[in-house]
């Protein structure tokens, strides 16, 4: 399968929370899951799905998928994970290997913060009693572990760069990006911030301290956007501390990453016939499972499936990639009458792209002299020609006519 992924979720969150098992439900890569605290040390990545109904019912055709996965009409498009090392209050000041640990979200686009929901791990992961944590204190844990992170590596340049820009207004963006661009910040989301944190950027030198996190609290906030997964729904105070965490300004995703974990494997196995996000399953081969494990899976449909209508780790994911970083699928084709590739391939490719890319953008996404030598665009559901202007939209199949060839 060709890869066209384009984006980075991170998995974060306190230690023991069940960030590897959503990692591994996600990939299915290989993780190591255990019940105490830094079980994982070095990151895990993997390659995960987001799951859209295809549109090739919709156009009656039959299609022979390259760059993503189809399953009964549903696009498996592939997005890139990375299952972080836990982090504990104070981890931004180095506590519990945190600076190596936070490093690893520079590169995320998201990120999705497992949240234990059923309250029975402390702040450090540690197993407490089912309820006895609150998992309000995890979200602004993780909040101020981030933007202290952030300020740390601004700060060490803060006071020169601030100095600069005031001298001269033009350069505060252009020094901040650069000394950002590790963790994929990129200028339009600092522009943002300052005007979030309401600032003036004429007069960064002479930001207080309160309002130089205040900026880059905001920054945090745009450059790292984050949703809630509400793990272990299936531990019974979950469901309380679920309508404390949706009171939040998050957008919260109620999980059991366990039992995600659980279906995937036996569909592996074509033990039973689910797809990532299915409301149900199917029993396939129940006379090569033991008692034990259809029992497992009878519970997990009795109580997860059928009761909140999914395992919320798809959700999660879609969630991530269509309302936090807001983005569409489109569908590129060479032949607009076959909707095929060169080689007859029927809808071959889906890819994930920011919502406001224009078809030129989107020429250069697919290929750089494809962009280079644009002409035009052919919108395949109205027959129409689009301009290098035309802003994509969602679920849309395009064709590029391009001078150059791709290669
Ligand atoms: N009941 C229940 N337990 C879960 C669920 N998801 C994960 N767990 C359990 O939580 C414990 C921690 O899971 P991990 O995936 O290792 O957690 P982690 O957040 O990666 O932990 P660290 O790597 O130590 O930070 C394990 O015992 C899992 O089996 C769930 O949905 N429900
Ligand atoms: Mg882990």
């Amino acid at each position: 399968m060709q890869r066209s992924y384009s984006k980075l979720l991170g998995i974060v969150g306190k230690p023991n929370t069940g960030k590897s098992t959503f990692f591994s439900a996600a990939t299915m890569a290989p993780a190591e899951i255990a019940n105490y605290p830094f079980t994982t040390i070095k990151p895990n990545r993997g390659i995960g799905y987001v799951r859209t109904p295809c549109i090739h019912e919709e156009f009656n055709v039959k299609d022979t998928p390259v760059n993503s996965l189809c399953l009964d009409g549903v696009r498996l498009i592939p997005v890139e994970f990375i299952d972080c090392a836990g982090l504990v209050p104070g981890a931004w000041e180095g506590r519990g290997l945190g600076n190596q640990f936070l490093d690893e979200i520079r590169k995320a686009d998201a990120l999705v913060h497992i949240v234990d929901a059923s309250g029975g791990t402390d702040c450090e992961g540690r197993l407490c009693n089912l309820g006895e944590h609150d998992p309000l204190e995890d979200i602004k844990f993780l909040e101020r572990e981030i933007t202290m992170w952030m300020a740390n590596i601004l700060k060490k340049d803060w006071p020169k760069i601030a100095r600069t820009a005031e001298s001269d207004t033009k350069d505060l963006y252009p020094m901040l990006e650069e000394r950002l661009s590790g963790l994929a910040i990129k200028r339009p989301q600092i522009i943002q911030a300052v005007k979030k944190a309401e600032l003036n950027a004429d007069k960064a030198a002479s930001w207080s301290e309160d309002e130089f996190l205040r900026f880059v609290d905001c920054l945090r906030q745009i450059s790292k956007p984050m949703l809630i997964a509400a793990n272990k729904m299936d531990l019974p105070p979950s469901e309380q501390n679920l309508q404390k965490l949706m009171k939040t300004n998050y957008v919260v995703v109620a999980c059991c990453a366990e039992a995600e974990l659980a279906l995937r494997r036996a569909a592996e196995k074509q033990l039973i016939d689910y797809k990532p996000g299915d409301c149900n399953f199917r029993m396939l081969k129940p006379e090569q499972m033991s008692q034990a494990q259809i029992k497992a899976l009878e519970t997990i449909r009795e109580k997860i499936l059928l009761k909140a209508g999914s395992t919320g780790v798809q959700d999660a994911i879609n969630m991530a990639y269509f309302k936090l970083l807001n983005m569409i699928t489109v569908y590129p084709v060479e032949d607009i009458e076959h909707l095929s590739d060169h080689n007859g391939r029927v809808l071959p490719d889906a890819y994930l792209v920011p919502y406001g890319t224009t078809a030129r953008e989107f020429a250069y996404i697919i290929h750089t002299e494809l962009g280079e030598g644009f002409l035009y665009a052919v919108d395949a559901r109205e027959k129409k020609r689009v301009g290098e202007d035309y802003i994509l939209k969602d679920r849309d199949v395009i064709s590029i006519v391009s001078t150059r060839k791709r290669a």
